[in-house]
C-alpha cells in the first residue's frame, strides 16, 4: 500500500511588536486586534519538526506530540488546519484526474519541539507553522508563504509569522473572513546578520494562563489595551519597520523594550491581572537597563512567560552572556543561554 509522507521543520519567531488580543466575535479565526512584527530565529537551536503520513491503511487520523499520542478531535485548531488543506487538495484532485487521491486518506501526524513546550517560547508558533507547511508539502498545494500563513494563523495567531525567515509583519487585515490577515516579509534573513538573539530560559514550566484565555480576558477588561490598539501600535509598526530597514539598533531596541513593557502592562491591567514576569525576569530588565545607561547596546523582550529574549549586535553578546552569568551564577538558565542568528524559514 502506498504511503505518502512529508517531513519539515519550522522556526520560532519572537515578536518585537506584540500580538495580544483577538476579535471576540471571531475567536476561531484568530483575527488580531493589532498588527504585530517579529524576528524569526535560526532553526539550529529551536525548531519544531513534523512528519505526516497518509495511507489507505490508516483507520483514523492520529496525532503524536513530543512522543505522546493526543486526541485530534479535541484539538479544534488542528482540525481546522487539516480541513482547510484537505479541501484545497480535494479541489485540485477534482480538476486533475491524474493526481493521487490523498485528500480522502487518514493521516498520522508526529510533531516534536526541541525546546520546552508552552513555556512562553513560541512553541505554538513553530508547531502550527510546521504542521501547515508539512500538510502543504504532503498535498503539494500551490500556495505561497503568505497564503499558507492565513491557514497557520487559524492554528495559532503567532504561527503565521513563522512562515517566513527574517523580519516578518502580521498585517491584521480588515476583512471579516480573515482573508487579508496574513504575514508578509519586511526584510529577508540576510538583511541584518549582525543582529543576534539570546534566549534566557528562566523557567521551562508550562505557563499558568494560556495565551488564548489571557487575550480574551484582556479584550474584555483592559482599557489600556484599547489605547495600545488605537494610539500606540499603528505608529510603532511604522517606526519598527523603518528601524529594521535602516538597521538602526538603538531605535529597534528602544521600541522592542517599550513594546514588551506595554504588553506586560496590559496583562497587569487585565482584571483579574495576569502575571507572566517573575523576579528573575525583572532582574534581567534591571541588568539590561543598567548595561544600556551610556547608550543602547541590548534589548530585552518577554512573551507570555518569564523567559527573556535579548536582542543585541553580535559584538555585545559575549559581554551580555558574562553579565548574566555573573548575576545568576549556577542558575539553570546558564546552560540554556545560546546565541541564535536570525536566519530561517520553514524547510
Ligand atoms: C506574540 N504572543 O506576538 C505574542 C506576545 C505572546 C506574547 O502570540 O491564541 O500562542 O494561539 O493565537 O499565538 C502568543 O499567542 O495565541 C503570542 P493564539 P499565540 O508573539
Amino acid at each position: 500500500m502506498t504511503i505518502f509522507e512529508a517531513t519539515c521543520s519550522a522556526p520560532v519567531n519572537i515578536a518585537v511588536v506584540k500580538y495580544w488580543g483577538k476579535n471576540p466575535e471571531k475567536i476561531a479565526l484568530n483575527l488580531p486586534t493589532n498588527s504585530s512584527l517579529s524576528v524569526t530565529l535560526s532553526q539550529d537551536q529551536l525548531h519544531s519538526k513534523t512528519t505526516i503520513r497518509a495511507s489507505a491503511d490508516f483507520t483514523s487520523d492520529r496525532l503524536w506530540l513530543n512522543g505522546h499520542e493526543e486526541s485530534i478531535e479535541k484539538n479544534k485548531r488542528l482540525v481546522t488546519c487539516l480541513r482547510e488543506t484537505r479541501a484545497l487538495r480535494a479541489s485540485m484532485e477534482d480538476k486533475d484526474a491524474a493526481l493521487p487521491k490523498i485528500s480522502g486518506l487518514n493521516i498520522h501526524v508526529c510533531s516534536e519541539n526541541n525546546f520546552p513546550t508552552a513555556a512562553g517560547l513560541a512553541s505554538s508558533a513553530s508547531g502550527y507553522a510546521c504542521l501547515v507547511y508539512t500538510l502543504a508539502q504532503l498535498f503539494q498545494l500551490p500556495l505561497d508563504a503568505s497564503d499558507l500563513s492565513i491557514i497557520a494563523r487559524q492554528g495559532s495567531g503567532s504561527a503565521c509569522r513563522s512562515m517566513f525567515g527574517g523580519f516578518v509583519a502580521w498585517e491584521m487585515g480588515s476583512k471579516d473572513d480573515g482573508s487579508d490577515s496574513k504575514a508578509v516579509q519586511i526584510a529577508p534573513e540576510t538583511h541584518w546578520p549582525d543582529l543576534q538573539a539570546m534566549i534566557c530560559v528562566v523557567s521551562d514550566a508550562k505557563k499558568g494562563t494560556s495565551s488564548t484565555e489571557g487575550m480574551q480576558l484582556t479584550v474584555k477588561t483592559s482599557a489600556l489595551l484599547q489605547h495600545r490598539i488605537k494610539d500606540v501600535v499603528p505608529k510603532r509598526m511604522e517606526e519598527m519597520i523603518k528601524a529594521i530597514q535602516d538597521k538602526d539598533f538603538p531605535t529597534f531596541a528602544d521600541l522592542t523594550m517599550k513594546d514588551s513593557n506595554q504588553f506586560h502592562a496590559v496583562c497587569l491591567d487585565t482584571y483579574p491581572p495576569i502575571f507572566y514576569l517573575n523576579d528573575i525576569s525583572r532582574a534581567i530588565i534591571r541588568i539590561v537597563t543598567e548595561y544600556n545607561k551610556d547608550g543602547i547596546k541590548a534589548a530585552y523582550t518577554f512573551d507570555a512567560g518569564p523567559n527573556a529574549v535579548i536582542y543585541a549586535p553580535e559584538k555585545n553578546m559575549a559581554e551580555i552572556y558574562a553579565l548574566l552569568s555573573h548575576y545568576f551564577p549556577g542558575h539553570q538558565f546558564d546552560d540554556s543561554l545560546g546565541l541564535l542568528k536570525n536566519n530561517a524559514a520553514p524547510s
